[in-house]
Parts: C-alpha cells; structure tokens; sequence
C-alpha cells in the first residue's frame, strides 16, 4: 500500500491579504493528480488547514471540489481521508462529507460523535481494501473537548487508538491523524500560531505509541518528522509567507509492507512562483539595496502576470526616510519582480522603538493573521500569564459564532 501525506494547503491564501495564490495552487493541484497517478498512490491524506479561512471564497472551493473530482477520475480506487485543521470551519469543511463518502472520498470536520461518545465508525476509515485503517482525528476545537478533563488529548486519541486496536488485523497499517503542535517539532512560525488544545500549547509525543504505523500531522508548514521517523509533518505545499520559502516545499510518499511502514520519501513540490529577496540575508543601507534592484532582471511578461517573482526588500536606516517607498518603487520601475514586503530595520535609536510598535503591526497585515492569535498577542501585552482555557474557551465560542459554526453538528453549546 502507497499513502501519500500532504497538508496545510491553505486554499484561498492572500499574501499581504491581498495577492491570490490561485496561480500556484492551480499548478500543486495540478502537480498532485500527476503525482498522485504516477506514484500509483493507494490513498490520499490530507492533515488539516485545506482553506485558508473558514469562510473560503467559492473559486478556493470549486478549486477543492474540482481537485477531488479529478481525483476520482484519475485514480478511481484511491482512497481521499482529509481532516480539518484550525483554519478551517469543521461545520463548513464537512458540509458536503456524505456526498463525499459516497465517492470514498472521507472529510473529517469536527469529530464525529454519537450517542456512546466518539462515532469510531466514522473517525475509523478502512482504506485500500483493508490494507490499512486510518484514525482520521482533526484538529480538536474546545466543543470536540470534555470540560473537566485534565488532559483531553489524552482522553481523545487514548479512546481512538483503543478502538483502531481492537478493529485492526495484524496485516493492517495503523495511521494516525493530527492537526496541532507535537512538543518537540521546530517550534511554529507566526503563521502558524501555537493552538492551545484544552489548555496545553503542545501535545505530547506520547499520544502516539508504537504500535502506529505512521502518524501524519498537519499545522507546522515546514515538513520535518517529530520523535521517530515515521511521525511525520507533510508541510505547506507553497511559502505561506515570504519567510518560509528558504526551506524546501514538499509531500511525503509512505509505503506499507504487510501493514508495517517500509520506506518513507519526500517528494519536493515545484515553486511555481520565484521568490527574491534583497539583501540575500539581513539588511543592508539604502545605496546598496538600490544598487541590488537595479540589478534584477527586466520585467518580461505581462504587468498583472501572476508568474512574476515575489520580492521581499529590507532596509537598514540610520534615520527617517520619508521617501523610502517611492525610492524602492521607482527602482522597481519595469522589474520582473514585484514588491510584496518592505521591511525597514532602524539601526540608530529608533531601533528599540520599532521593535515594540511592531509587537502587533509587525510584518503582517491584520488580515492576514488568526483571529486567535491577535487576540493572543493582545493578551500577551496586559498579563504575564498566558489565557486560561476558559478564557480561551469563551474566545472560541464567540469566534464561532462570528464565523457561523452554530451550524456545527457537534452540537457546540453557544
Ligand atoms: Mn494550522
């Protein structure tokens, strides 16, 4: 059995909040069904943050609903599991799962409840004929939690890997899903803000014993495995910041041997848009990054092109500049490259003052950021202590009722 792992898509992204990915995400989806063919892939994983938001626009969901269609037709027996991660809206994500299902197509929005506690019938997906079982868990939101649990994930993943244990045959491969951060993985980017899961920052490595074949992860955008090999983050298909292009972007193919994990490979994802930046690292005075973009290549498609290279510029100014944007702007007059990020470092006495107007500004717009991790960076500076979960808790209850997941058959109290 072939499994390929992907994750953190984020359909739908805006740099900035305001340049479309549509391009490059067209040529991943692409590239997958490529791959997904010519890998002869067994089943298809995806570990959570699909959409970038939860309230996609309709061509980031026709671009989903496409993909898999195209799937289907491209590999007709190739089973699809994808789980929602904290971007996603659970009640949203799985709206269309029972149409899905019916083309072994399994989205796993909120975990799935019934009556006797988690629905393992549905969290417990067969896949390639029984070749292996996938615990399809996603990201686990306060209504997914129990109130009075000291430690939820525990609870959670302990009653799902019973139930995946007494349903598995010895020659089936056991894989695990997950969309948070594992203690211990390269700690998160901004962009990936630390979720608090019941109150706890990270999850324990524990969570996941031996006896699971392999464990595929979601939420940190820069692919790398976690404890043993075969605890595995897939990574963001394409730099979901400018700063995260310097690592490569990539899947990862997991081959299975009598249910036991044989080989696992990265399979590095084509950049479809360049990425520059000027300085290559640091910064550097205004001289000499004018000098720098008089060098670049001249622009040589079309102005509104969306192949034309991202360019990140970062200054080091010993004084104001009020200029500085029009000056950078003018170099960049009929340049390949476009400017998607100025950064100005003050190196005088400015300096200090910059770094604490920047605590909420920074680099990101607002749009561009989580709700949740605005909220936690405002509370970071008022209080010393992080939120207690039942502050968290109540943020997350008003949050999605902003986002309309009243809707969410998990039956979250309001
Ligand atoms: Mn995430």
């Amino acid at each position: 059995m072939r499994l390929l792992h992907t994750s953190d898509w984020h359909l739908g992204h805006m740099l900035r909040g305001e340049v479309a990915r549509e391009h490059e995400h067209a040529a991943f989806v692409k590239w997958l069904l490529a791959t997904c063919v010519r890998e002869a892939a067994d089943v298809l994983v995806i570990t959570g943050d699909v959409f970038d938001s939860a309230t996609p626009s309709a061509s980031a969901e026709r671009m989903w609903f496409d993909f898999l269609a195209a799937a289907r037709r491209a590999r007709p027996a190739m089973d699809i599991v994808a789980i929602a991660g904290n971007h996603d809206s659970p009640a949203r994500l799985g709206a269309a799962s029972s149409i899905l299902r019916e083309l072994a197509v399994h989205v796993i929005g909120a975990l799935p409840r019934c009556t006797t506690g988690i629905d393992l019938d549905r969290v417990l997906i067969p896949v390639a004929g029984g070749r292996g079982l996938i615990a399809a868990v996603p990201f686990l939101r306060p209504a997914d939690l129990p109130a009075d649990a000291e430690s939820a994930l525990d609870l959670i993943y302990g009653e799902v890997i019973a139930g995946a244990r007494a349903r598995r045959r010895p020659d089936q491969a056991l894989i695990v899903t997950g969309h948070l951060y594992v203690a211990g993985a390269e700690a998160p980017h901004f962009s990936e803000r630390r979720v608090s899961i019941g109150g706890q920052e990270s999850a324990p490595l524990r969570l996941f014993p031996d006896d699971i074949d392999y464990v595929a992860l979601g939420h940190i955008h820069r692919a790398q495995g976690v404890g043993r090999d075969s605890i595995r983050y897939a990574g963001a298909p394409l730099a979901l910041s400018l700063d995260e292009s310097w690592y490569p972007h990539q899947i990862v193919a997991i081959d299975f041997d009598g249910g036991r994990t044989r080989a696992i490979r990265s399979l590095p994802v084509p950049r479809t848009v360049e990425i520059v930046r000027v300085p290559k690292r640091g910064s550097a005075p205004m001289h000499e990054v004018l000098g720098e973009l008089d060098l670049l290549p001249a622009l040589r498609v079309a102005p509104e092109s969306p192949a034309r290279p991202y360019l990140e510029v970062v200054v080091s100014l010993d004084a104001p500049q009020p200029r500085l944007r029009t000056l950078i702007e003018d170099a960049l007059e009929g340049k390949h490259a476009r400017l998607i990020t100025l950064h100005v470092e003050h190196t005088g006495d400015r300096g200090a003052l910059a770094e604490r107007v920047s605590v909420l500004s920074g680099t990101q717009r607002l749009a561009e950021l989580d709700p949740r991790e605005v909220f936690e960076r405002l509370w970071a500076r008022d209080h010393s202590a992080p939120p207690d979960p039942g502050v968290l808790a109540a943020f997350e209850r008003l949050l999605a009722s902003v986002r309309g997941d009243r809707e969410d058959p998990a039956g979250e109290p309001r």
